[in-house]
């Protein structure tokens, strides 16, 4: 055993820098207290400090950073979405993305991999051509390609599908990618902490104060916390803390599941999704197929993962691609989305001063985390509503004006 390794195993002192500073105690007061220490939440710290100066905050989580979604997601990244506000917002990110590891120095294993979404039926084609047309008019590279261009890229495909759904084409997104989704959080956790910010795990949320529709502080598992201003970015928990603060949401949870294989040669290096198959598939940097499905049909706050989940999966997996019928499933694991009725997110302002709401990320937030961190962090600092979020305010279920994303959501329904 090398003598550094066997010193740091019987050192009492931690000889190894931490990711992060552990704080033994919480202070009384924050100028900003952030609930939920996923991606989100931790990018919203990060940008208070590096774009505003704002580092008197707290990053409360009740489990472990990253335990979330963040860590329980397939990281796929692209921003070929259908509405205005939605291409504008996910083409930011991606952005965004591409200087993250060497803003954290650390590496998140970004992999530029080509995005396709596979048409099975003249009605899918027709809303791929409009997807591409929406990505183009605003400068993201998609395109409407053929079967047979689908096939050059994947070359193990049955385009026939085991005759059930041929493909007819795709929608082709260059820019899709993938990361590695812990060390998401954490990068964003280090440059938070490098900045001023508390993080602090273990550390629940039980209650909202709330006097005279303003913000005055939170009652935590370890105590009061003053503060006049508060991010609720806790993605499949939204509900429980919108309860503490008595706002009405249209946010209703169902389990999302995905399963990975046990590593195998590498022989896929597109993403692949099918919305008429409900599967999609990436391999990772190990060789592992990375493979999710529909949400659960049924609403339920839960991470329990099912066989019938494993089952359905896999038999739409093999009509794509039969030669993977002997591949053995290592893991499978449930995440909880948190669904709007439009399939677009929650942001900014809301009826109470000083309470901001980072939610309705349900299957597709993993991506916006860094644009997420950059318009909070704004609208925190201003008290004002980035315009990139407008289209996303609590407000439009009031006022009727959706931004219906569901044709872009992937496997959402
Ligand atoms: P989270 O990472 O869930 O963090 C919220 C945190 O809040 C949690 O850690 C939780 O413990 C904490 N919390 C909750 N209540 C409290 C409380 N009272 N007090 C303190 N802390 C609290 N998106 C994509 O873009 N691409 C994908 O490929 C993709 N695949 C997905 C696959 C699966 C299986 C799942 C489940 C989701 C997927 N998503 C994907 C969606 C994405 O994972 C989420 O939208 C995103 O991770 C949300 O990040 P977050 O930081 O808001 O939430
Ligand atoms: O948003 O691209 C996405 C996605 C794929 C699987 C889950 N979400």
């Amino acid at each position: 055993m090398p003598w550094k390794l066997l010193r740091f195993g019987v050192s009492k002192k931690h000889p190894e820098p931490r990711m992060f500073t552990y704080h033994e105690k919480l202070k009384t007061h924050y100028d900003v207290v952030i609930i939920g220490g996923g991606g989100h939440g931790l990018a919203s710290a990060y940008y208070l400090g590096k774009d505003h100066g704002i580092t008197d905050v707290a990053v409360l989580e009740k489990g472990y950073i990253g335990g979330g979604n963040t860590g329980r997601n397939t990281t796929i990244i692209r921003s070929n979405y259908l509405t205005p506000e939605g291409v504008k917002f996910y083409d930011e990110s991606v952005n965004l993305w591409q200087d993250l590891s060497q803003d954290f120095d650390l590496n998140l294993f970004y992999a530029n991999r080509g995005h396709f979404t596979l048409a099975h039926t003249d009605s899918a084609m027709r809303t791929m051509r409009w997807r591409a047309e929406v990505n183009k008019h605003y400068g993201v590279n998609s395109e409407v390609v053929d079967a047979d261009f689908v096939k050059r890229h994947a070359p193990m495909i049955d385009l026939s599908c085991s005759g059930h759904a041929p493909i007819l084409g795709a929608l082709y997104h260059a820019p899709g990618s993938v990361a590695r989704h812990d060390t998401v959080a954490w990068g964003y956790g280090r440059g938070a902490d490098m900045r001023g910010a508390e993080i602090h795990q273990q550390t629940e949320v039980l209650g909202i104060d709330v006097q005279s529709g303003k913000v005055k502080g939170v009652l935590t598992s370890r105590g009061y916390i003053s503060t006049n201003k508060v991010i609720c970015a806790v993605a499949g928990y939204t509900p429980r803390i919108l309860d503490m603060v008595d706002i009405k949401s249209p946010i209703y949870i169902h389990p999302l599941q995905a399963m990975v294989s046990e590593p195998i040669k590498a022989w896929l290096d597109p993403i692949l999704v099918s919305g008429s198959l409900h599967v999609y598939i990436s391999q990772s940097s190990r060789g592992e197929l990375v493979m999710g499905a529909s949400l659960d049909p049924y609403e339920v706050q839960s991470t329990r993962s099912t066989l019938d989940f494993v089952e359905g999966l896999s038999s739409h997996l093999l009509d794509m691609f039969p030669f993977l019928s002997n591949v053995k499933v290592m893991r499978q694991w449930a995440g909880m989305a948190d669904m709007t009725p439009d399939f677009a997110p929650i942001m900014g302002k809301t009826p109470i001063e000083g309470f901001y709401l980072d939610a309705g990320w349900g299957t597709w937030g993993f991506k916006a985390t860094p644009v997420c961190g950059k318009t909070m962090s704004h609208t925190v600092a201003n008290d004002s509503n980035h315009p990139l979020i407008t289209g996303f305010t609590l407000d439009r279920f009031r006022n009727f004006s959706l931004t219906g994303e569901k044709g872009a959501a992937s496997v959402g329904h």
